[in-house]
């Protein structure tokens, strides 16, 4: 979740369906699902300003320095072999891959694979910033997209004009082509490349963007089934990670044909109703979810970071204007978007960087600024506040419309509230 000094931060929730599951009458044309990925996305936004180390293994993380320019023109850089550390590979260019490095590995691992890979530290802002640019790109061929996080997003091309076009030979063509404007359109805005899939659903949208990385374009029909889908180990599926994966090898199924060909009913028994079905369906290519174009908030908060650390008892007059800022502010937050909470959280951040939440909730929900602050004040009795802060927030959740809930006593300043009640 984003968070930045004095920030507002909301949490997606429930969404709104861009077009709905088939409905078995009347009939509708055949969805087209993409999933657009892009490639090697931390590292291939840092190399757009680096662009000397093309070409080389590079891998994001470890949170080092940047590299700096010599007087030649030469990048002085951190390389893999001199890291020590805890850190974790965030990503790794397609060179560095092919030496056995990807997301997720320590950063020392990495290095005995890897030494002489070029170590890049994470500039988040940059990253949200291309990703907000790549995804307006597509928005303007195809608005009805789902963002799935920073690189990667559903689109529905059901609708778009001349994505369901045939041609002989090709009966997928109009989708292929639709997938290859999206694929440039992303390259004139970012220059970055970025892979897609596109498929009757989601499921099958995110196997096939996966399928021909990076740079590719995979269209695939349920007809492909069999012969594109099945031969892939179960693990590929977005659903099954490593616990099930193993679960299921142990039961002698590797691959996605092989779950297709289990029984129902004896999934259900070793995965329980729910997830035994999700399997069995999934592994039939069959998954019905819309592409949902607009999240409900799940709730909505503001925090700041002070200029210098403040100690609860010293500061107290400082911090409680500060706190009850926050709460007005939020107030007028959650009044904009139209929403009240059952109940409101603290966040505080220690000068040590540890962190402590605690939240309560409350009878009906509140919005006004008075009792957000009561409610908040409330939970910050329940915090040890022995030593200095560097960070403050506040949060309502469980977020509904107002209307059934009765009105705010009105009529206090909430800046006359003590900081702790
Ligand atoms: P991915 O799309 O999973 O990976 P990628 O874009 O780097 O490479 P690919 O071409 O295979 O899609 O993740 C997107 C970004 O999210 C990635 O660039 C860095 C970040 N990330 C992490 O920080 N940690 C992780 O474990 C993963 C998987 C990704
Ligand atoms: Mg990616
Ligand atoms: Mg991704």
């Amino acid at each position: 979740m984003p968070a930045r000094a004095d920030g507002r931060t909301l949490r997606a929730g429930a969404g709104r369906a861009c077009r709905g599951a088939p409905d078995p009458s009347p009939p509708m044309p055949a969805r087209l699902i993409a999933h657009l990925d892009m490639d090697a996305f931390y590292a291939s936004v840092e190399l757009l300003r680096y662009p000397q180390l093309r070409g080389q293994p590079v891998v994001i993380g470890g949170g080092g320095k940047p590299p700096v320019l010599q007087a030649d023109g030469s990048l002085a850089c951190a390389r893999l072999r001199d890291y020590v550390g805890r850190g974790v590979v965030a990503t790794a260019t397609y060179e560095a891959r092919l030496l056995g490095v990807h997301s997720a590995m320590g950063m020392m691992k990495a290095a005995a694979l890897a030494p002489d890979a070029v170590m890049l530290p994470a500039d988040f802002d940059r990253y949200r910033h291309y990703s907000r640019l790549f995804k307006a790109a597509v928005r303007e061929v195809a608005p009805c997209i789902e963002d799935r996080g920073i690189d990667e997003i559903y689109i529905d091309l059901t609708d778009v004009p001349g994505a369901q076009d045939s041609r002989p030979g090709d009966p997928l063509a109009g989708a292929r082509n639709i997938a290859a404007i999206l694929q440039a359109r992303v390259r004139e805005a970012t220059s970055l490349s970025c892979s897609i899939g596109v498929a009757p659903n989601k499921l099958l949208a995110k196997l096939s963007s996966e399928m021909d990385k990076p740079g590719g374009i995979t269209v695939i029909r349920h007809d492909d089934l069999p012969t594109r889908i099945w031969p892939l180990p179960v693990r590929r599926l977005n659903g099954i990670g490593p616990k099930s994966a193993a679960r299921l090898q142990a039961l002698g199924i590797d691959t996605l044909g092989e779950l297709a060909a289990a029984d129902l009913q004896w999934l259900v028994q070793h995965f329980g109703a729910s997830y035994g079905a999700w399997l069995h369906a999934a592994a039939h290519g069959r998954d019905d979810r819309p592409v949902v174009t607009h999240s409900e908030p799940k709730s909505i908060s503001r925090e700041t970071t002070f200029e210098r650390d403040l100690h609860p008892r010293h500061d107290r007059q400082e911090l409680g204007e500060i706190f009850t800022r926050l709460c007005v502010r939020l107030a007028e937050d959650l009044a904009r978007k139209g929403y009240v909470g059952r109940t409101v959280g603290v966040k505080l951040r220690y000068d040590d960087f540890r962190t402590v939440t605690r939240d309560v909730t409350l009878e009906q929900p509140v919005g006004e600024a008075v009792a957000i602050r009561r409610a908040a004040g409330s939970c910050l009795k329940r915090v040890p506040l022995d030593r200095r802060l560097r960070l403050l927030g506040v949060r309502v959740g469980s977020l509904s419309r107002p209307g059934q809930a009765p009105a705010q006593p009105a009529g206090v300043d909430p800046y006359t509230l003590p900081l702790f009640e």
